[in-house]
């Protein structure tokens, strides 16, 4: 089992110092509170589009297949830049003095429709805007043990993420929703009763592992869109998990040097379901199995933690 191994690496590296603060009782960072006001009153317009996620379940993914049908599968233009500039991380900034400047705001703000935009807010916490404007929304759900793997990981390689502990403290807190963006369980059970009643097309990471054409059509028809079967296939092709691990626009290694130690965890980890497996123990895994019927007993949702 990995679980020795992992806990000897976060005992290497070293203590940070992230401030955690709290809006509406979901846990941000310092940062992200300082800019809520903002946030909140962001002005969506009609033709926005907003891929929401909890952190690690698929965003990235997601963002290249949307962004590859919006290109018509042209794999220069969605090199034009990356992941993280074609498409403004709503809610996230980092300090004015940081070397690599980013405020997803002012990003969103200066881009010309139609736009493309990213967010891990709860439901609730999404800007009134969005709902006004009537937005069309992708929403991408992971099961939670393989989320909570892959959350773990990046809290490890990223230094702009909070210390996640060992492993073992960390599975608690994922448990406990103390960690940023909050509960992983009343996430995706908001974003799944919010899809009733507005323009949400609510998706499965294992899906997309599993049929990855169907779920790339389903997308298609949401935004209204056609391509030919050749189309279709560079965008299958292209949004493959080898392809943009090894695509610097896609996978993080051309932003945030210094912030993120792809020698740790690589961004682009594994990109696979059920490795929950390699991480918890017989005991860790009744524990959390016993939890999550508890909190997921009121919601008609159902995962697939393995294919
Ligand atoms: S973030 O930081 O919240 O935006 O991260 P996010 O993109 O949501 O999630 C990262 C995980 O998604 C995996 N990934 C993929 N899996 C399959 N196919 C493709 N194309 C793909 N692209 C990214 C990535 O490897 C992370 O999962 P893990 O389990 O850690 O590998």
């Amino acid at each position: 089992m990995a679980l020795d191994k992992m806990e000897d690496l976060s005992l290497k590296e070293p203590l940070r110092q992230v401030e955690i603060g709290e809006v509406e009782g979901i846990p941000f960072t310092k940062r992200m509170c300082t800019t809520w006001d903002q946030v909140w009153k962001f002005k969506a317009r009609p033709d926005d589009l907003l891929i929401a996620t909890y952190a690690k379940a698929g965003t990235t993914w997601t963002q290249e297949i949307v962004d590859m049908i919006q290109q018509n599968g042209d794999v220069e233009k969605c090199r034009r830049a990356t992941t993280y500039r074609r498409h403004p991380f709503l809610e996230w900034s980092t300090q004015e003095s940081a070397a690599a400047r980013y405020s997803g705001l002012e990003l969103a703000e200066a881009m010309p429709s139609p736009r493309t935009i990213k967010t891990h807010l709860p439901v609730q916490l999404v800007p009134p805007s969005f709902w006004e404007q009537n937005c069309k929304i992708i929403y991408v759900a992971r099961n939670a043990k393989d989320n909570l793997v892959s959350y773990y990981h990046f809290h490890r390689m990223n230094k702009g993420m909070p210390d996640p502990g060992t492993w073992e403290e960390f599975i608690e807190k994922f448990m406990t929703g103390k960690v940023l963006w909050g509960s992983w369980y009343d996430h995706v059970k908001g974003w799944w009763k919010a899809k009733d009643k507005h323009r949400i097309l609510y998706l499965f990471y294992e899906d997309m592992k599993e049929n990855p054409k169907q779920e790339i059509q389903k997308i298609l028809k949401f935004l209204e869109r056609d391509v030919n079967q050749e189309v279709l296939n560079k965008i299958l092709h292209y949004t493959s998990f080898e392809i943009m691990k090894g695509n610097p626009m896609t996978n993080y290694t051309n932003e945030f040097q210094g912030i993120m130690d792809h020698s740790v965890s690589p961004f682009m980890r594994k990109g696979v379901v059920g490795d929950w497996k390699n991480h918890f123990t017989v005991a860790q895994n009744k524990k959390f199995d016993e939890d999550y019927k508890k909190k997921m007993a009121d919601t008609s949702l159902v995962f697939r933690s393995e294919l």
